[in-house]
Formats: structure tokens, C-alpha cells, sequence
């Protein structure tokens, strides 16, 4: 029997990076078809039926999907992989964001400052308590204070998902507080 997690996990895999694991495809702001995704996972062995999806979209801990009006559609919310337009305003941010990350990859962010990687934005979290848990993913978290409010000054646009994750294409060296 498959949980609401194991269901939000494999649609973050499905909507957020690898569709093509059961050979569905996303329009360009990153929707899939309900039905389809259903019958396509099913062929694969991973069954839930619409009642189950909606609820895996409701109670979701972050918020991590989204249905369209009708509920025919449903993307991820952020942290896509593959190039999607999920159609983000321009927001700007008040004070500090938080980046929660492990000491590892310290070293290379202070050279570098924080980039992307695999995801099509840097994410950061408006709060101490979510960044500790993004960093928590990895080891022991190391908090990054991020001067999101001069940056934005300086000229670099932020979005806000829809799930409240802020997001950026990179925070250079200068304006993170380590
Ligand atoms: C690090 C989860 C070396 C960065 C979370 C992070 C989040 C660098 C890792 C969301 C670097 C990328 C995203 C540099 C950044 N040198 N390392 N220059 N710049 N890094 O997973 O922010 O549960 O792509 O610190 O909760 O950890 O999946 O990003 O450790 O909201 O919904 O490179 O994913 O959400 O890792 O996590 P990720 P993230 P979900």
C-alpha cells in the first residue's frame, strides 16, 4: 500500500525532473494531463486513484503541488530540474532570507557564492526554522544569512513560489552572511 509520502515523492520525481521515467510529457509551464498521469503511473506499477491525489496536494507538508481550475492539470510548485516556465512575478523581498546547507560545501560557496546546481533556481526560506530543515537533508545544517533586500536594490530579481520558497538564479559571495 502506497502512502501519501511515497505518492508526493514520486510525483516530485515525475513533476519536478524525470516525466519521462513513465513516458509522460509536461506542456512548457510544466503541467501534466491528471488522467494521464494517473494511467501512466499505474502501467508502471504505481497505482492512486484521484481521491488519493487530491489528497496527497491538500495535506502536502510544503505545499509541493498544484491542480489547475478544473483539476484536469497538476504541476510542482518549485524545485523542477528540468526547464519549465512556471510563470513566477517578480517579488521583492523585505530583510533577510535563509539558505540551510551543510559544511562541506562551504569552501566553494564562499568562492563561489550559492548557485543553482541541478535545480533551475537557488532556494531559500524566509524563516531560520525551514532552512535548518532543508539543511537537516544532508548533515549537520550550517544556516546562511542571505541580504536579499540589497540584492534585490542591486538589481537581482527574486521570485516567490507559490508554496512560499523564495527562489533566485544565484547569491553572489558579498551578500551572504556566513
Ligand atoms: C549547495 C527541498 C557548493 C546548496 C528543500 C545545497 C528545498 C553549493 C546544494 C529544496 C553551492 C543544492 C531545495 C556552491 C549551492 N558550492 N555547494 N557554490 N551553491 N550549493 O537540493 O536548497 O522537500 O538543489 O547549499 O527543502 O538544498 O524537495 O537545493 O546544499 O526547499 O520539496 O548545493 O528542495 O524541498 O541542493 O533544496 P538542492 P536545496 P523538497
Amino acid at each position: 500500500m502506497k502512502t501519501l509520502k511515497d505518492i508526493s515523492k514520486f510525483l516530485s520525481l515525475i513533476l519536478r525532473h524525470k516525466p519521462e521515467t513513465i513516458g509522460i510529457t509536461m506542456d512548457p509551464n510544466g503541467w501534466v494531463d491528471v488522467d494521464e498521469l494517473m494511467e501512466k503511473s499505474a502501467a508502471k506499477g504505481f497505482r492512486f486513484d484521484f481521491e488519493t491525489l487530491e489528497e496527497v496536494v491538500f495535506t502536502n507538508d510544503k505545499q509541493r503541488f498544484t491542480f489547475n481550475d478544473d483539476y484536469s492539470k497538476i504541476r510542482a510548485n518549485q524545485g523542477h530540474s528540468v526547464n519549465v516556465d512556471l510563470e513566477f512575478e517578480p517579488t521583492e523581498p523585505v530583510g533577510y532570507l535563509y539558505h540551510g546547507t551543510v559544511d562541506k560545501f562551504l569552501e566553494s560557496i564562499r568562492e563561489n557564492g550559492l548557485q543553482k546546481r541541478s535545480r533551475l533556481h537557488v532556494h531559500l526560506s524566509k524563516d531560520l526554522e525551514t532552512a535548518t530543515k532543508v539543511g537537516s537533508r544532508r548533515g549537520k545544517p550550517v544556516i546562511l544569512k542571505i541580504d536579499a533586500e540589497r540584492m534585490f536594490r542591486d538589481g537581482y530579481p527574486f521570485y516567490l513560489s507559490k508554496n512560499g520558497v523564495w527562489l533566485c538564479d544565484e547569491v553572489p559571495v558579498q551578500y551572504i552572511e556566513l
